[in-house]
């Protein structure tokens, strides 16, 4: 939360969050089942409103007052990709967010990674972020590449997949030109207690590689 919160401070209207994710983040203390924070990130950045409970109402407006300046993060800023394990509350809550895009694993499936980043490189230009922060949970990729996290969902990106969408955004935020440009990154929820071999890390290390421009075939031919 703080670092997005920093960038929004930094970079106003033009930053647009990518949050590559099998989760959405976006409960509320209401809507969520296990009041867990690491749920809530993106609905605290977003400013959103909660009405079931008088007593954590104070305590999270609170939070947002503390976490981000002014009215948050834009709706329409926001994207996720690789979507498959949304609470209830959260696609209530995601329906309020005019302009938000949502990428699901259903969706990937259906059109392919390559179309789902055309639809979302067109979502940057449309809306206008110059700006991008990437938000890269390693539970987005399948638990057989991404073992050591704590909350994996089966279904999720593959590793060529993975190394696929890097490279591409690589593409789109570093070509000279380009009309939108990183902002910053965030690698969150390794858990090497969890973890097989060092699997998990290196394989985000990998991915953040990828991001920054390593290519398998011209490093190695
Ligand atoms: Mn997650």
């Amino acid at each position: 939360m703080g670092s997005i919160s920093g960038a929004l401070a930094a970079e106003g209207e033009a930053l647009g969050v990518l949050w590559v994710d099998a989760h959405m983040d976006l409960n509320t203390p209401s809507s969520s089942a296990s009041m867990n924070l690491h749920g809530m990130p993106l609905a605290a950045l977003l400013k959103l409103g909660d009405t079931q409970f008088s007593e954590m109402n104070a305590v999270w407006s609170r939070l947002q007052a503390e976490v981000v300046e002014g009215p948050g993060l834009p709706p329409s800023h926001v994207s996720w990709l690789g979507l498959r394990d949304v609470d209830e509350g959260e696609a209530v809550n995601f329906r309020t967010l005019p302009g938000a895009l949502a990428i699901t694993m259903q969706t990937i499936d259906h059109e392919g990674l390559a179309a789902c980043i055309r639809l979302l490189e067109d979502w940057i230009w449309q809306t206008g972020i110059k700006r991008l922060w990437i938000s890269f949970d390693v539970d987005s990729m399948d638990p057989l590449y991404a073992p050591g996290t704590g909350t994996a969902v089966r279904g999720g990106l593959t590793y060529r997949e993975g190394h696929y969408l890097a490279e591409c955004l690589h593409k789109t935020l570093f070509t000279s030109g380009s009309f939108c440009t990183l902002a910053g990154l965030d690698v969150v929820e390794v858990n090497p207690l969890l973890d097989r071999n060092n699997e998990t890390a290196r394989m985000a290390v990998g991915w953040v590689e990828s991001l920054f421009g390593r290519q398998i075939l011209r490093e190695e031919i």
